[in-house]
């Protein structure tokens, strides 16, 4: 099985796609592995964390390149490896089979693109039918396989790390381990909310000064503008951390210009690992190199040359590259949820009525 999935490994790393019967049983055989683990896991450093990769496979090569390849460097990443970029397939079946060859350097949480009814609206499914011709089944293996993704990991003993972020439902880690993932992500409870929550600094954090009412609820937790999942405040955060004795929070899920961003003076800090994000953004990504609890960096880069190139022939040669033309039309049109991955903070953002956009995520 090794020397298959060695030889697996050096296609992928050339960006070369799998035949569908490959993807069929790496699926079924990591389906096989994922449904003994815990919903939580627990890890130790060194260990280096990536956030969002939204299929931008060339900058997944550069994070080996900058972080390390597996096995010789450990990693955790957080979800969001399909949709938006080019070459979703691409990105999760590399991970999927470095996940297979190298299951304890390696370790892959559930994010909300992770999902069947996300991948419909944001290039995942079309991606594969693109790839695969024109039937689903490689998106429906690979959309299977994402019901058995862990939810969560806790890094020695004290550091709680989840795609999205904390629940009113959950208290303790006790009540994530009794959750039943093996399912499509539901549109509200426990498992919703790690996958779609997202940290909000009250007023008075963010060195304005609005109502004292205002500051006080966003200390807790309120309807996420996203339509799905909660925002929480630094009250939320201190009560879980305190009862679950843990002394901070890693995420991702929320594009950050500088790679990454700290929130609660660092009880909780957001990692995004997607450079130039949909080839247009102009943000950097970073990885956390976490040598041990209290000994990290964040290594911080750009995009990847080929996402240039890729940019450059979009704009050339943009009516015979059908796919490119899709992703660059509807980022102009900005979705929903094109404001929710930017800056849920803008007033721009807040304009728009929460009703619309619950349409927007869950037609
Ligand atoms: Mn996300």
């Amino acid at each position: 099985m090794s020397m298959e999935l060695d030889e697996c490994l050096e296609n992928l790393y050339k960006g070369k796609l799998l035949p569908e019967p490959v993807v069929r049983a790496l699926c079924f055989k990591l389906k096989e592995m994922l449904i003994r683990e815990s919903n939580v896991v627990h890890i130790q450093t060194p260990v280096t964390v990536v956030g969002d990769i939204h299929g931008q496979f060339h900058d997944l090569l550069d994070i080996f390149e900058i972080g390390g390849p597996v096995p010789d460097t450990n990693y955790l990443f957080l979800g969001d490896y399909v949709d938006r970029g080019l070459y979703s397939v691409e990105t999760i079946v590399l991970l999927m089979v470095l996940k297979l060859r190298y299951p304890h350097r390696i370790h892959l949480l559930r994010g909300n693109h992770e999902s069947r009814q996300i991948t419909q609206s944001y290039g995942f499914y079309t991606e594969c039918l693109n790839k695969y011709g024109e039937n689903s089944r490689v998106w429906h293996y690979l959309t299977d396989f994402f019901d058995y993704l862990v939810l969560c990991c806790i890094i020695d003993d004290e550091i709680f790390c989840v795609h999205g972020g904390l629940s009113p439902n959950v208290q303790t880690i006790d009540q994530i381990k009794i959750i039943d993932r093996f399912r499509e992500i539901p549109h509200d409870g426990a498992m919703a909310d790690l996958v779609w929550s997202d940290p909000e600094e009250s007023s008075t954090e963010n060195g304005n000064h609005r109502e004292e009412f205002y500051r006080e609820s966003s200390q807790h937790f309120q309807v996420s503008p996203r339509g799905a999942g909660y925002t929480f405040g630094r009250c939320v955060v201190e009560k879980f951390l305190h009862t679950n004795s843990m002394s901070r929070i890693y995420r991702a899920h929320q594009l950050c210009n500088e790679g990454f961003q700290v929130y609660f003076n660092g009880l909780v800090t957001t990692v995004w690992s997607a450079p130039n994000y949909c080839y247009r953004c102009g943000n950097k990504a970073s990885i956390l190199e976490l040598y041990s609890k209290d000994d990290y960096y964040f290594n911080v880069f750009e995009e990847a040359p080929e996402n240039k190139l890729l940019n450059e022939s979009a704009q050339a040669n943009v009516t015979n590259n059908k796919m490119l033309i899709d992703y660059f039309d509807s980022s102009d049109r900005l979705s929903e949820n094109d404001f929710a991955d930017m800056d849920v903070f803008s007033d721009s953002y807040q304009a728009k009525s929460a009703s619309s956009r619950r349409v927007e995520y869950f037609l």
